[in-house]
């Protein structure tokens, strides 16, 4: 089984609320389309300018407050929106996609996942559909509410389902040494172990701790992790075949 996610700043314009970006969806979904059912997969997506914007204006990160529960509900909301729209490209490939809330299976602390019923996961896989995840709101042991971020998921389930690889779709090529936006001399790494110490920026409003985030969860992961740019086609085809792309983090 592969796992896959569909980063946010890619599915979305981060600049621009609300915004979805149909067509890099499509190719995603073709080129999975490629491969299944011979392979399994299992796709998280993040918030991008749905769930960002909303858990950022009702602070959601700071706990469950009285005047936030709305924002809560409404937060879940827009991911489920995202969702639909994304789960609807891969039905309309013929690709039997299955959306699971995150909020209705996981119970989190300090952000991360400590209480998981994920049978159903399972479940779906054996039966060849293809669950499709997403960074939510969650329960949280130690502020009431949190949020729980795509990467946090992929970690935890990468843990207990031991995948053949997983790939994270980004915006840009794959992990630099540098802030790529930012600093023009940033040199891409094309292979990242638990020796190597990165200073990480994050980009854009992302209130789960962006690329940093990522490569301290990808450290945990027992299995390949590619991180390749998912905005050009033929890419994610690559990271399936095990070709070189990106930067591909293994641990030692
Ligand atoms: O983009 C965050 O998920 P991520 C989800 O995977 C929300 O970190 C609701 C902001």
């Amino acid at each position: 089984m592969i796992i896959v996610k569909l980063g946010g700043s890619i599915i979305c314009n981060k600049n621009e609320p609300f915004s979805f970006n149909e067509g890099v969806v499509k190719q995603i979904a073709e080129e999975i389309a490629d491969f299944y059912p011979e392979k399994k997969f299992l796709l998280v997506h993040g918030g991008g300018s749905y769930g960002h914007p909303l858990a950022k204006g009702y602070k959601i990160r700071e706990g469950l407050k009285k005047e936030n529960m709305g924002g809560v509900s409404k937060t879940h909301q827009a991911m489920l929106e995202l969702n639909k729209k994304i789960i609807e490209i891969f039905l309309s490939l013929k690709l039997p996609a299955f959306s699971i809330s995150p909020s209705s299976i996981f119970i989190i602390n300090d952000g991360q996942i400590v209480d998981g019923w994920i049978k159903v996961i399972e479940e779906f896989i054996a039966r060849d559909f293809i669950p499709v995840l997403f960074g939510d709101v969650a329960i949280a042991k130690d502020k009431g509410i949190d949020i729980l971020s795509g990467d946090q998921i992929i970690s935890y389930l990468a843990q207990k389902f031991e995948p053949e690889k997983v790939i994270f779709l980004m915006d840009v090529d794959g992990i630099y040494d540098k802030n790529p936006k930012v600093h023009k001399d940033a040199r891409l790494i094309e292979e990242i172990n638990e020796k190597i110490s990165l200073r990480q920026e994050a980009a854009g409003i992302d209130v789960t701790g962006g690329v940093r985030n990522k490569i301290d969860e990808a450290l945990k992961i027992p299995c390949p992790v590619y991180f390749i740019n998912g905005m050009v086609r033929g890419n994610l085809t690559k990271a399936i075949k095990g070709e070189r792309v990106g930067t591909i983090i293994k641990r030692s």
